[in-house]
């Protein structure tokens, strides 16, 4: 009754930005990502009779009761699956670097279903796992696979066809992404509230909906083709509709920091000097970086003599999940 498994976290290049259905974290949009080698998360997930209720060790810490209650509420669809009610202790262990601004929600709950799903014997397709996942957090869906995934949005409102496939495997283009730490405070605005509030009150929403699908097949085009030049304008113009929304929303809000800004004219100038390099930024002030891994080097060292700039660590496509044993 017990099991651990690793998942890596995904950065987007076609953003998931909206839901459809909050309660079943289905998305307005389909999206696309690319799973990370060096961010992952290491959970273990034992279910035992003795447990009276669930416990969970994030990092050495015991969980907040906040923590909790969205644990119990995953675990329950696992619970429910394998039809059981028994409790479970679950140890999470996030390798992230500190402050590297990847939400490890992805990794986490991808590795949590991948480990509960198997503690209980459930024997579960990837497709499943990612459905499951995804109900922990939409992006963990993705996080199932490595390599380059798509999360289609799915058309029935039981959300049975709303899962990630996908497209290549890690090995199959090597793309790199820098992940460029910036200076800056702590962000107002949680990705699922600035979701949510971006569905419900910004007139630029519809425009974010009108050209979502059609970037998301010019961008399979570009995966299909190795075209790294068409992967990062329309993954950098995809980007900036996604922040472009949140100033519509009522009250506005914005990710960026000024850091951000640095980073982001940083890239534009380098492409301009015939370094082709791309930004994409998620629901947060860190940037990141995409090129080809012949060039990494030297934009890596151009980007982190930025003074705002803190850390840039280098990653490339990453693996799916992966069972562990003690
Ligand atoms: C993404 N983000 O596609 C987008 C781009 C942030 C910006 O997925 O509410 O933590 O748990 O489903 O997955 C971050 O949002 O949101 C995210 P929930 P999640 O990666």
């Amino acid at each position: 009754m017990e099991a651990i498994a690793r998942a890596h976290t995904n950065i987007a290049l076609i953003k998931y930005w909206g839901k459809r259905n909050s309660q079943l974290f289905l998305p307005t949009n389909s999206s696309l990502s690319i799973t990370l080698d060096h961010f992952y998360t290491e959970t273990k997930v034992q279910f035992s009779d003795q447990f009276e209720k669930d416990s969970l060790l994030l990092d050495g810490s015991q969980a907040t009761d906040k923590e909790i209650v969205k644990i119990t509420a995953f675990l329950n669809h696992v619970r429910n699956l394998a039809g059981t009610k028994t409790f479970a202790k679950v140890t999470s262990v996030n390798h992230v670097p500190t402050a590297a601004g990847f939400a490890s929600s992805a990794s986490g709950y991808a590795a949590l279903a991948t480990a509960a799903s198997k503690a209980l014997q459930l024997d579960l397709t990837g497709t499943e796992l990612s459905a499951l996942a995804r109900q922990g957090s939409g992006s963990a869906s993705r996080s199932i696979f490595g390599g380059f995934v798509e999360w289609h949005k799915g058309e029935n409102e039981a959300g049975t066809d709303s899962f990630a496939t996908q497209i290549l495997d890690e090995k199959a283009w090597n793309v790199s992404v820098l992940s460029v730490v910036v200076e800056a405070g702590p962000k107002s605005v949680s990705s699922r509230d600035g979701m949510q509030r971006t569905v419900e009150t910004s007139p630029f929403y519809d425009g974010w909906l009108a050209t979502v699908e059609e970037d998301l097949k010019l961008m399979k085009e570009a995966i299909n083709d190795r075209d790294f030049t068409k992967l990062g304008e329309i993954a950098e113009a995809n980007a900036l509709k996604m922040h472009a929304t949140t100033l519509g929303a009522k009250p506005p809000f914005l990710y960026w920091q000024s850091a951000t800004l640095d980073v982001m004219q940083k890239v534009m100038e380098l492409r301009q000097q015939g370094l082709e390099a791309y930004f994409t930024i998620d629901a947060g002030p860190n940037v990141k970086v995409l090129c080809e891994p012949e060039n990494e080097e030297m934009i890596k060292e151009k980007l982190a003599a930025l003074s705002s700039v803190r850390d840039v660590i280098v990653c490339h496509p990453g693996p799916g999940i992966q069972y562990l044993s003690d």
